[in-house]
């Protein structure tokens, strides 16, 4: 096992891997912004670096300053957290060449998983059911585009293939409007990602959005961990998950958990893993992989007592994975509302310092925050200040869990999404359970039609 790792990244997802590194003996060490000097994981770290001003390009983006880090502190190993550098096959791969493990799937993989085309043939003939389309990027050929997408008929999505995520895509409905939205779709893939192939799929109307959690390590073992609803989005930023999924029976879990650890045994997958799915009319259909860790990541801990940061470090270490698929159980109910800094209807960030802090607790509560009473929230990263996840036997009692944990959770000084979550705990449509990725933003466009 590992003496010491680096953490290269900030917030409590930093403060998770340490925790993570810890219960396993391993020392830390904390790299850190300018604005993030002060943080509480830069203070508990073993170790810590500066490695550059607040702007994130300048320092957790800066890989040059994160590798010297590894190499002043001695660190044998890098965890990349969500976000910023942790699906970057580039950094994967200098951090490898530099002598340190990097805590993630090879850069082949990485980088195969970032171009959504080759992610998503490489699923395809693995076993894992896929959205209908074309399964190549688009040709350049006017007639040939047309003719591609009247075999799979309209409505269709355009996808960028170096996007995801949300970014670069565009639905028509009509022939009409198809040459135009590939043609701005292109431009627009080629400015945002440098790379100007897209694809197309059948666009699928009133999905959810569901995911399946796996574990794989180098020796050719893997497993499922369950799957995710994170349906309660707008703008593709998440705002609550649950596990299990509503309305899916272990059955049909375990048929999709075991089509994705099949298909990672298939690819050589290494690491924590995240299959996304589309799922609509009681199918899933895959649209992408994340080879990262998850924000959302505890509400399978909570369902299946698997430490899954742990896991992702005992891999990197090249450890055969213990666990067999036997002795996953799924029991109970979990629920995460992610505590964003930012006006609960407008939606604006609300960065500033936090004059009254106050967590929830009891039984079946966990809360994974950095923040702490006079904290300074900075403006220059991501609004999301922790998450509280509720676990109970039942739905009804994580969610009703949830409902008390948000009634005792106070923070003030700056504006929090917390009244929203109060409002969507109440929410009848959301409580019967089910709801797609449309229904946060119909929900906000009828609550504040003025704002
Ligand atoms: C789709 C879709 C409908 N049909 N693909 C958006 C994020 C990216 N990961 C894929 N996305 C979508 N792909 C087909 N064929 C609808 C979305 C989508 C979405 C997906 C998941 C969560 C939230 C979403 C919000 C809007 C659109």
């Amino acid at each position: 096992m590992f003496e010491k790792i680096l953490i290269a990244n900030r917030g409590e997802i930093a403060l998770r891997i340490q925790r993570a590194c810890r219960e396993l003996n391993i020392k830390t060490v904390a790299v850190h912004s300018e604005a993030d000097a002060d943080a509480k994981y830069v203070r508990l770290a073993d170790e810590s670096v500066c490695i550059g001003p607040a702007p994130s390009s300048l320092s957790y983006l800066n890989i040059p300053a994160i590798i010297s880090a590894a190499e002043v502190t001695d660190a044998q190993a890098i965890h990349p957290g969500y976000g910023f550098l942790s699906e970057n096959a580039d950094f994967a791969e200098r951090v490898e060449k530099s002598g340190f493990v990097f805590i993630g799937p090879r850069p082949e993989t990485i980088r195969m998983m970032g171009d959504k085309v080759s992610a998503k043939n490489a699923m395809k003939r693995a076993g894992v059911p896929c959205v209908p389309g074309y399964d190549d990027a688009l040709p350049d050929s006017p007639a040939e585009i047309v003719k591609i997408v009247r075999s799979i008929g309209y409505p269709v999505i355009i996808k960028a293939a170096g996007g995801g995520g949300g970014r670069g895509m565009r639905v028509v409905h009509t022939e009409a409007a198809l040459l135009n939205a590939v043609s701005m779709t292109k431009a627009e893939a080629q400015a945002a990602f440098g790379n100007p192939m897209v694809y197309v799929e059948k666009f699928l109307e009133n999905p959810r959005h569901i995911e399946v959690q796996v574990l794989a390590d180098g020796h050719g073992n893997a497993l499922h961990l369950g799957e995710r609803d994170c349906s309660m989005q707008r703008r593709h930023q998440k705002i609550i998950e649950e596990a299990p999924a509503f309305g899916i029976s272990p059955r049909l879990r375990n048929k999709i958990g075991e089509r994705c650890a099949e298909a990672c045994r298939k690819i050589g997958y290494r690491g924590a893993g995240t299959f996304e799915f589309l799922y609509e009319n009681d199918e899933f259909y895959f649209i992408e992989m994340n080879t990262r860790v998850q924000v959302e990541h505890p509400v399978t801990e909570m369902i299946t007592g698997v430490d899954i940061v742990q896991e992702q470090i005992r891999i990197a270490a090249n450890e055969k994975l213990d666990l067999k698929q036997r002795d996953i159980q799924f029991r109970g109910h979990a629920v995460e509302c992610r505590i964003n800094a930012e006006h609960p209807f407008r939606l604006t960030p609300s960065p500033g310092r936090i004059t009254a802090y106050h967590t929830p607790g009891g039984p079946g509560i966990r809360v994974d925050s950095h923040v702490y009473h006079n904290y300074f929230v900075p403006p220059n990263y991501d609004s999301m200040i922790g998450k509280v996840i509720a676990y109970g036997d039942t739905r009804e009692q994580a969610f009703a869990r949830m409902r008390s944990a948000l009634s005792e959770m106070i923070v003030e000084g700056i504006d929090t999404n917390i009244p929203l979550h109060r409002l969507l705990l109440q929410d009848a449509a959301f409580i019967s359970g089910g709801t797609s990725i449309h229904y946060l933003e119909q929900k906000l466009a009828s609550l504040a039609p003025s704002e």
